[in-house]
């Protein structure tokens, strides 16, 4: 399967979800203020975010509709070509990042976003090309969180670094770094623990983290992703404001696209903190993580 079906395939459920509603309200009607204004409180619906409804559905009122063609094929294509203008800028090319040894890649993110199943993912996109991949296991609140990673690392033949339930985050961060230099790995991927961004001590120590890598390697961690869960809806918002306050976001990973007709969320996130877009995570198995692809990504999800 080429990689723009396993967008289509990915992006299902909200590709449905857009043609089947925007088919509905277009079916053969002229587009009038009304039309427009329930086009706009579809996209809202949709996730999309209130300033992106507010600026499709100006300009789907000033696009001359041609009537050989069916309006919403002209709706499709303004709305595919305003996604594509938005996101295009935001692609970042992992390639880019691999100018240390190792460079060190901070995940970030809430409880259940999908925070070790990416840094599962992401070392195997990362390890092709015989790179060396390490993860350093800091989510120690729970001892599962570990044994977690421990699968990952062995199904995609990385090294872990651990320590036992209960240590300082920071101190794993640490040792983990440290190993890594030592031994020569390309990527140190660092799981850490689900943090309520509302609970300042938790925010705390993940920015220990943030400063105690730093010890080794002045400029780590090279990169800081932060994993939004396409699920939760505008929370992600909220998430990605209650991050930045702590640290440097480099770069947004979007999970759970299969689970959701709401997809439209990544444009929201796009387009208010125009942060550069990784991946997106697209199922559960090891080859469900994608780099990101504006053009896909907009054509996928107005596909039907
Ligand atoms: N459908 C789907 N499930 C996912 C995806 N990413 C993660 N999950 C699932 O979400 C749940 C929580 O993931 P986990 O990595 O443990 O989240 P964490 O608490 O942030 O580390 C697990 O059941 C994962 O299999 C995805 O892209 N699609
Ligand atoms: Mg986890």
């Amino acid at each position: 399967m080429g990689i723009f079906d396993k967008f289509k395939l990915g992006l299902s459920k909200s590709s449905k979800n857009l043609s089947t509603g925007l088919n509905d309200l277009m079916f053969k009607r002229k587009i009038d203020e009304n039309t427009l204004n329930e086009l706009e409180d579809f996209l809202i619906q949709s996730d999309v975010g209130i300033e992106s409804a507010k600026e499709l559905k100006d300009k789907f009122s000033n696009t001359k509709i041609n009537p050989k063609i069916s309006g919403k094929d002209e709706i499709f294509k303004i709305f595919s070509n305003y996604v594509s203008e938005i996101l295009k800028p935001l692609e970042k090319n992992l390639d880019n990042i691999n100018k240390n040894t190792p460079s060190v890649i901070l995940i970030a993110g809430v409880n259940g976003v999908g925070k070790t199943t990416t840094v599962g993912k992401l070392g195997k996109i990362l390890g092709q090309n015989n790179k060396k991949i390490a993860f350093g296991a800091a989510d120690t609140f729970r001892a599962a969180a570990v044994s977690q990673l421990e699968v990952w690392a062995k199904k995609i033949n990385a090294e872990i670094i651990k320590s036992d339930e209960g240590v300082d985050p920071a101190s794993v961060a640490y040792k983990a770094l440290d190993y890594s230099k030592k031994n020569n790995i390309d990527y140190l991927i660092i799981d850490t623990a689900g943090r309520l961004q509302n609970k300042k001590n938790l925010m705390d120590e993940f920015k220990k983290i943030t400063t105690v890598v730093k010890k080794i390697d002045i400029k780590a961690p090279h990169e800081t992703f932060l994993i939004l869960d396409a699920t939760t809806g505008q929370s992600a918002i909220n998430q990605v404001e209650a991050f930045r306050k702590v640290t440097p976001i480099t770069g947004i990973i979007m999970t759970k696209l299969d689970g959701t007709a709401k997809g439209g969320i990544l444009l929201a996130v796009g387009r208010k903190f125009k942060l550069p877009i990784i991946a997106l995570g697209m199922g559960e198995k090891e080859d469900d993580l994608h780099m990101f692809n504006a053009q896909h990504y907009s054509s996928a999800l107005m596909s039907e």
